[in-house]
């Protein structure tokens, strides 16, 4: 029986019932809604947000948080097959669900009160309430340590003031997770739309993620209450400990870019005829796409690993480093190579290579560099931090 080309090593069937039925309702998603429109929306720099309705409604935002806060419940494994299948479409569609369900609704989850929970994290479920994650500065995204946005208690109020650079969702967003320096450390604000001082600046002429918005947020004197300040944590682990969760998510996202990469060239070699024969009979281009298989096909194994690893409660963040790093590299490298494959064909957004290769040029950079994360390692095995 012939393998199936996007899966060599069966990988789906050490899924669950549970996660293969998330799977083919996301793929059924991404190939129904997404993949139809989606050239244009990045030709456009729009982001498709009239999907947002049935991407709440399949359940997809906080997807992994109890219940009772009107989420799924799914385990890690599905939340990364989520990504995987809705970056098959857009890394731009994958990044809105990561920011709202690991950036946002993660930290009011874990860190917020339950009053704090209850207010925000249905309406975020639903789709009703969207949420942007404010870390980066415009000094200098990859230490955040060296943070400038700082908030001073007043009275019942925090007065914040600085700002942020590179936020996704920054202009879509109700309310905006924001981290500031403090007398007694960094701490986490749910800001909220229409707070006086408070602007987002949508930034332009982006190259990449252009179905996604991305924003600068400022910050002049903007008066937070007590209650809107995230109560259990302080420090940067706060900050880190999201990203932990979003860069889980994202180390199965790009498979689903290098699969749709990799199935659009097998297409396009095997009907391309030249010098009286397919490209794909050409050994140069076998053994490109063989390559390709094989780096998904380990990309694939790594991260059911780790999502394992997650269910069980045993991840650490140094692992999903070592995947975040692999993984975006593999996916950007086999883009590349499919628009090259393409010829001429591959520099419009006819065909899905280039927009994946754009895109993945601010996967590989956001969440941290692959530099950063090649330091996480770094410092794992030697025990010296070399930042
Ligand atoms: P360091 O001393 O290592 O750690 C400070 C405290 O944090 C703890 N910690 C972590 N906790 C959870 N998860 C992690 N990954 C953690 N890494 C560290 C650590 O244990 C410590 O806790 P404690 O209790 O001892 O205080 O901090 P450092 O200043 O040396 O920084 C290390 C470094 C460089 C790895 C870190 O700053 C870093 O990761 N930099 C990169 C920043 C980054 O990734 N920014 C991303 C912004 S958000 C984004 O890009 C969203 S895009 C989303 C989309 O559109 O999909
Ligand atoms: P810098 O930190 O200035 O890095 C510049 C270069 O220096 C990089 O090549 C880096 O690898 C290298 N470098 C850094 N440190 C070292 C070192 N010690 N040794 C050697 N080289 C080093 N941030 C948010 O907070 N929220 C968001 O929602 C968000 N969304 C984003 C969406 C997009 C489309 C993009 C592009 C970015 C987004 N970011 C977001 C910001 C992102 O996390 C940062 O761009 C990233 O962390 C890198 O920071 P920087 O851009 O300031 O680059």
């Amino acid at each position: 029986m012939a393998l199936n080309p996007h899966d060599l090593f069966d990988v789906r069937s050490l899924l669950s019932e549970e996660e293969r039925a998330v799977q083919d309702t996301v793929a059924r998603f991404t190939n129904e809604r997404v993949l139809p429109i989606i050239g244009d929306a990045f030709d456009q720099g729009r982001f498709p947000r009239e999907l947002v309705e049935d991407i709440a409604g399949l359940g997809l935002l906080g997807s992994s948080l109890p219940e009772q806060y009107g989420c799924a419940g799914l385990n890690a494994v599905s939340y990364g097959l989520i990504c995987q299948e809705l970056e098959r479409g857009d890394s731009g569609i994958r990044s809105f669900v990561s920011v709202q369900s690991s950036l946002c609704m993660y930290p009011i989850f874990a860190y917020g009160s339950e009053e704090q929970r209850m207010r925000w994290l249905p309406d975020m479920a639903a789709g009703k309430v969207i949420g942007c994650f404010g870390l980066t500065e415009p000094h200098g995204g990859s230490d955040p340590a060296n943070m400038k946005t700082h908030a001073r208690r007043d009275g019942d109020d925090w007065v914040l003031n600085g700002s942020k650079m590179w936020i996704t969702n920054g202009n879509l967003a109700d309310i905006a997770i924001v981290w500031a320096q403090t007398d007694d450390g960094i701490q986490g604000f749910v800001v909220e739309k229409g707070t006086p001082g408070f602007e987002a600046q949508e930034i332009k002429h982006k190259m990449s993620l252009r179905a996604s918005v991305t924003s600068a947020l400022y910050f002049d004197n903007v008066r937070v209450p007590e209650a809107n300040r995230l109560p259990n944590v302080k420090g940067l682990k706060g900050p880190l400990g999201c990203l932990t969760q979003a860069r889980y998510g994202i180390t199965w996202g790009p498979i689903g870019a290098a699969t749709a990469c990799l199935e659009e060239v097998l297409a396009y070699t095997g009907e391309r005829i030249l010098f009286d024969r397919p490209v794909a009979a050409t050994q140069s281009a076998q053994i490109k796409m063989a390559e390709m298989a094989r780096r998904i096909t380990l990309a694939q194994l790594l991260v059911l690993q780790l999502g394992r690893l997650k269910d069980a409660g045993a991840m650490q963040p140094a692992q999903v480093s070592l995947a975040k790093w692999n993984n975006c590299r593999m996916a950007i490298d086999i883009a590349r190579e499919c628009r090259d494959l393409l010829g001429g064909a591959g520099i419009t957004t006819e065909h899905a290579a280039i927009r994946h290769a754009l895109n993945l040029e601010s996967v590989i950079t956001y969440e941290g560099t692959e530099t950063v994360h090649q330091l996480v390692i770094g410092r794992e095995l030697t025990g010296i931090n070399a930042f």
